[in-house]
């Protein structure tokens, strides 16, 4: 056969022509007929490709490109001083003729200032001013527009190429003056969102506002409460008088969290100037840290941009002023041997451009320690290594960024702080408190750590870096029951050979009873290091295949099971944002495990915060007020510990006996709490009173709850997810402060560590069983306690959720040393949940 085929493979991409091959030449005499069609076809053949050439390939390329390459709108703002224009308070109002006479002069000015500029001019669309303050300022920004044609041109448009093009024309204008006489200098320009670019003449959602001292105003975003639309662009131009700063509160604030697309930015400014940012912010905010800025001088710009469909309430804000001095007097010298001192404005954020020192001296012979109780300075873009911005500075260290424990001793008697905020972006600031002490017992029973916190005693080489600089753990003697790491640390010999790289140096697993090339299964059986990830199963529990991406049909007690019955061998596969099951039922059911609030990180302190722990509820029992907690896993069920209803008085087992409370923070308030009775209680049909073993239960509501930013369902854990002893997790509930006492007002919360298993055996004297698992310090002092039963032990996974762990359910004491909490541990439990109520 001879052919000359274009074939076009199943993409339309794949050529193939084929030859006469010598042995299928044809007889002698049809051959000049032959050559003229073989060459007829080939020129058939070479125009069909050339066209599907420039129809397929080509146009689709083409189409590819200009589907990326969309025009591009390039806007500057910025501000500049009007030399030779007297003051007129007229060009505050925009809608005066002095502010559209001297708007079009200067819109004027800078156009043609730009035009000079040929490269700029090619591009240049129009400019705007968009307000006048004292000065004279006037505020404007440009607007350039690229075609697709062009874009790799964008990074021509810098801001220096801007300033030139304006500043040249200030020159000029020195000599020639402008037509418009009008003399320009000290001007800014910053690349800005175009979103922001907005003209006052144009009325739609633009506005002059004036904040005025002892008067609270307030304004929305549009449609508050019942929801912004997309494609919001508004603006707030908020003035005050002379000498006076600009407060602004936002009581309520809830907007997408996603801030590329929904946002509120916040000027020291009227123009949308990066230069002159306080800040950006998205997403909702609780009660407990709201967003609320100070500006440094007597102007401040409000924008809101909205793209995303999503429909949220909004925010409200109230504005005032207060004199300036007010706002920006901060330091000064503190003689007391103890106190608080805060940034400017404190819960507020600090105003842009302050300075402050204070200046702490305690008695001769005494040294001050420091501690922040709260600090958080953070800026886009900035290093906290060099706190290149605003910072606080003591003893010759910045410090900047956000800091969970931050506490210092000085090396005198006197000990200096200063703070410095620049003129771009502000934050919350800082709380801290100073303290005289006595360098000889800097801290009176208990163990000074070389950060300046002070830490209990006992937990000084106790194996936990309690300081948090390890200043705790080192230069230990390692008594008899500890193990003696190669890197010097001390930890308990119980955590000896429990697959935990304690030491951190791995010495602790090192010499356990497997030689070092080879696998130590869970139950202790040494084999081959190769046996790991072979994808078979050696070791009896499956340990060996746990963590290995591809060992597919290997289901061990560590696999995570998907609804089709494959198997999944990775640590904590489910809701971590990956598909790993073909039929993604590891991703299904992942409304869970977030709190919507954004919060503060206030350091120490155990009382919750409103929406902290969206999952936990209150169980009242006929009029005893709180008797146990639960938690939240859909809106029809809560989990609990089956000890809060199997006891000796039948009337526990009465759901009609109970009532629950979701979204509680103080016993006493009931704002936004969700009051439900319970229809059904289950308990664990093996759960044993004496043992408490199988210590869960379920109830099921009488009425759903409503979800909202304090009523949210906690993640149950799948039977396989992995709880690391060591992971920090959180106990909460309204239970006792200390054995023996009354159950409390204030949700509380405390971190503790989960405690392996060997570890918990132990100090249980084997009293627990594997539906239970430990977690709390073997040194004491943290604790649940009783009224806590019932309540959540969650654990914050990578992925960006809460798990619960355990429920909290028994205990020798509370807070006892080398007695820790006990918790039921969810994922033995876990399939009998999904039995019950299916989730
Ligand atoms: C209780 O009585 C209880 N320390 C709960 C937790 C603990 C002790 C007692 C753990 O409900």
């Amino acid at each position: 056969m001879h052919s000359a085929r274009y074939d076009h493979g199943p993409n339309g991409k794949h050529e193939q022509i084929n030859f006469l091959s010598g042995s299928e030449k044809v007889p002698p005499k049809r051959k000049t007929g032959l050559v003229i069609f073989v060459i007829i076809a080939l020129v058939v053949a070479a125009v069909a490709a050339v066209l599907i050439w420039f129809f397929v390939f080509k146009g689709n390329s083409e189409a590819a490109i200009s589907n990326r390459r969309i025009p591009q709108t390039i806007v500057f703002s910025g501000h500049m001083k009007l030399a030779d224009v007297p003051y007129d308070q007229k060009l505050e109002d925009i809608r005066s003729k002095e502010f559209s006479d001297l708007a079009s002069n200067l819109e004027s000015v800078i156009g043609e200032s730009i035009k000079k500029d040929s490269f700029l001019a090619k591009y240049y669309k129009t400019s705007v001013v968009t307000a006048f303050s004292r000065g004279v300022m006037g505020y404007y920004w440009s607007e350039f527009y690229v075609p697709a044609s062009d874009l790799e041109l964008v990074p021509e448009f810098s801001e220096e190429r801007m300033l030139d093009a304006l500043n040249n024309s200030v020159k000029n204008s020195r000599s020639v003056m402008t037509p418009r006489s009008l003399k320009i200098s000290e001007v800014t320009a910053a690349r800005t969102d175009p979103r922001m670019a907005r003209n006052p003449r144009s009325v739609e959602c633009f506005y002059v506002l004036e904040a005025e001292e002892g008067k609270l105003k307030t304004f929305t975003s549009p449609g508050y409460p019942k929801g912004y639309t997309s494609k919001s662009r508004c603006q707030w131009q908020i003035r005050t008088s002379e000498k006076n700063s600009i407060l602004v509160d936002f009581p309520v604030f809830y907007i997408e969290d996603y801030c590329p697309d929904d946002f509120v930015f916040i000027y020291d400014s009227l123009s949308p100037d990066d230069y002159q940012a306080i800040t950006q912010k998205c997403g909702q905010r609780p009660p407990s840290n709201p967003l609320a800025v100070a500006s440094s001088g007597n102007i401040m710009l409000i924008n809101f941009i909205t793209d995303s469909d999503v429909q949220r309430p909004g925010f409200e804000a109230q504005y005032t002023a207060i004199p300036l001095s007010n706002a920006t007097t901060c330091g000064g010298s503190l003689t007391e041997t103890e106190g608080v001192f805060t940034s400017p404005l404190y819960p507020r954020f600090y105003p842009p451009a302050v300075d402050c020192k204070w200046t702490i001296k305690v008695p001769p012979g005494n040294k001050v320690r420091v501690k922040f109780t709260m600090f958080r300075m953070k800026e886009p873009t900035v290093d906290v290594h060099v706190c290149h911005k605003d910072y606080v500075e003591i003893m010759g260290t910045k410090y900047c960024g956000e800091m969970a424990s931050l506490a210092l001793t000085s090396e005198t008697n006197v000990l200096e702080v200063n703070f410095h905020s620049d003129k771009s972006y502000t934050d919350k600031g800082f709380s801290a408190e100073y303290s005289a002490y006595d360098p000889a017992d800097p801290c009176p029973n208990k163990f000074a750590c070389a950060s300046g916190h002070c830490i209990a005693k006992e937990q000084k080489c106790d194996g936990w870096n309690d300081c948090g600089d390890m200043s705790d753990e080192i230069k230990c003697k390692c008594d008899k029951e500890q193990f003696a790491c190669d890197n010097g640390l001390c930890k308990p010999r119980l955590w000896v050979c429990d697959r935990v790289n304690d030491c951190g140096d791995g010495s602790d697993e090192k010499r356990c009873s497997c030689e070092e090339n080879e696998w130590r299964c869970g139950n202790g059986v040494c084999l081959p290091q190769d046996v790991v990830c072979d994808s078979k199963q050696d070791c009896a529990d499956g340990s060996d295949e746990a963590s290995c991406k591809s060992s597919p049909g290997i289901c061990s007690e560590f696999s995570f099971t998907c609804s089709n019955n494959e198997c999944v061998n990775k640590v904590n596969a489910e809701c971590d944002r990956e598909n790993d099951c073909a039929d993604n039922s590891d991703e299904a059911g992942c409304d869970c495990g977030t709190r919507p609030y954004k919060l503060n990180r206030i350091v120490g302190g155990q009382n919750a915060e409103l929406g902290e722990w969206p999952w936990q509820v209150s169980l009242h029992f006929m009029n005893n007020g709180h008797v146990c907690g639960a938690s939240i896993i859909s809106d029809k069920w809560l989990l609990s510990a089956s000890h809060c209803f199997v006891t000796n008085d039948p009337a526990n087992h009465v759901a009609s006996n109970w009532l629950t409370y979701s979204g509680m923070q103080a016993q006493y308030k009931q704002d936004g709490v969700q009051r439900r009775a319970v229809k059904t209680i289950i308990s664990h049909p093996n759960y044993n009173p004496m043992t408490f073993d199988y210590d869960i239960a379920l109830l099921e509501l009488s009425d759903p709850l409503q979800f909202t930013n304090t009523i949210q369902p906690i993640c149950l854990p799948s039977a396989s997810h992995v709880f690391p002893a060591g992971t920090s997790c959180w106990v909460t509930g309204w239970g006792a402060q200390r054995e023996g006492g009354q159950v409390s007002m204030m949700l509380q919360k405390a971190s503790v560590k989960i405690i392996n298993d060997t570890v918990c055996d132990m100090v249980t004297e084997g009293q627990v069983t594997s539906r239970m698992l430990c977690s709390g310090f073997l040194a004491g002092g943290i604790d649940a306690c009783q009224g806590d039963s019932g309540g959540p032990l969650v654990c914050f996974e990578e992925s960006g959720k809460w798990f619960q762990a355990g429920i909290v359910s028994w205990g020798e004491g509370c807070a006892r040393r080398n007695k820790p909490g006990v918790y039921t541990r969810i994922t033995k439990l876990r399939d009998w949940v999904k039995m019950e109520t299916g989730i």
